[in-house]
């Protein structure tokens, strides 16, 4: 048996926090949890540093916790190494490529994928490519949410959810979203139902937009370090989230939210936004999954009908009166994923079973 322990993780930012959220979580478990030693090179320590505040950007070398952290620049060429995880697809340095490929033996190359609940997910987990030229094979782990994929990041520390408790008192909502319209017309419907309390926006572009329309209830926040991120979730009753990393973050608590998903051109994002939906509605009656998909169509700015989609309070109505199932069905949900081996597990158990 192989066993694996040296491992690099090469992260390009794209764009935001998630490439870097996700792939810092991930270099911390594997170092935490399995004992790996992890290096992580990130193209972006800015970034970097806006969620964990220890990184100096300036330095092209430390260590954070367990992991050495390298600048894209200065990748450590030359070390033996175990595991390659490239993040997203993000395509190695030239200089890294061919160190790795005169290594004996070869190490194994991971591309990690973005997450998708769509159906062809799992026929392209631990699909493995050829490169031309080196004889290398690099094999494609996906996330996902069902048997067969590469499943999610859950570290042990997450805890199962509590039960869901009956919200009485006007809610306190978390709106964690783009800088898009869709989301200050989510944010104006909040702001004007009284069942919200306070509309809490992380500091940023939204919170920018919201600011300068006067939103009222609005409390825009410091950005938190990412190991406090899951605390400040559990501190609110609604969470509508984003990306990658916090959507699945939300899902951990247990509680209701709402996902809005990465935009992309030709709206790509559409249909996985559907196939989440699709396998998310399953088991909830249709009236409310009517309701849950309606807010948050809302969210992503989809329309499909426009001439015959309701006002955006009369969707944020109906939503309110399937809330006590929806946070039920929430909390079912959550519960069931996280019997399911995460993703860490996974990587690691198909990395020492070759
Ligand atoms: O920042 P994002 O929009 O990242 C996106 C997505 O990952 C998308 O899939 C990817 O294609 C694109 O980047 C390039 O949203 P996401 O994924 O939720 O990442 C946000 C990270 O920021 C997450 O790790 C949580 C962290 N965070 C904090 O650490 N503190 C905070 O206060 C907040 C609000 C977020």
């Amino acid at each position: 048996m192989r066993v694996a322990q040296r491992c690099d993780i090469y992260c390009r930012v794209v764009d935001n926090f998630g490439d870097i959220g996700v792939l810092w979580r991930l270099a911390r478990q594997l170092g935490d949890e399995f004992g790996w030693r992890v290096r992580l090179v990130v193209d972006d320590l800015t970034a970097f540093h806006a969620i964990e505040p220890t990184i100096n950007d300036k330095k092209p070398q430390q260590w954070c916790g367990k992991t050495e952290v390298f600048a894209w620049k200065c990748p450590p060429i030359g070390d033996f190494v175990d595991v390659v995880i490239e993040g997203f697809g993000c395509q190695l340095p030239q200089g890294v490529v061919g160190a790795i490929a005169a290594q004996h033996p070869k190490p194994l190359w991971l591309n990690l994928e973005y997450l998708s609940a769509e159906n062809w997910v799992r026929e392209h987990h631990l699909l493995p490519s050829q490169h031309p030229q080196l004889g290398m094979t690099k094999t494609f782990f996906f996330p996902g949410f069902v048997a067969g994929t590469g499943g999610l990041l859950r570290e042990r520390v997450v805890q199962p959810p509590p039960p869901p408790i009956p919200m009485q008192a006007p809610l306190k909502v978390l709106l964690f979203a783009y800088d898009l319209p869709s989301s200050a017309s989510v944010a104006k419907v909040l702001a004007d139902s009284t069942r919200v309390a306070v509309v809490s926006v992380p500091t940023g572009a939204l919170a920018k937009r919201l600011l300068a329309i006067r939103l009222p209830k609005l409390d825009v926040t410091a950005f938190v370090p990412q190991r406090e991120f899951d605390a400040l979730l559990t501190s609110f009753d609604l969470l509508l989230v984003r990306g990658e990393d916090s959507f699945i973050r939300a899902m951990w608590t247990g509680k209701p939210f709402v996902w809005q998903i990465y935009p992309q051109d030709d709206r790509a994002h559409w249909p996985k936004l559907e196939a989440f939906l699709d396998i998310y509605c399953v088991g909830l009656a249709a009236p409310a999954a009517r309701s849950l998909r309606a807010l948050w169509h809302l969210a992503n700015g989809i329309q499909a009908n426009p001439a015959a989609s309701e006002p955006p309070a009369c969707l944020w109505e109906d939503y309110l009166r399937h809330l006590p199932e929806i946070a039920a069905h929430a909390h079912r949900w959550t519960t069931a994923q996280m019997k399911k081996p995460d993703l860490a597990s996974n990587l690691v158990a198909w990395v020492l079973r070759l």
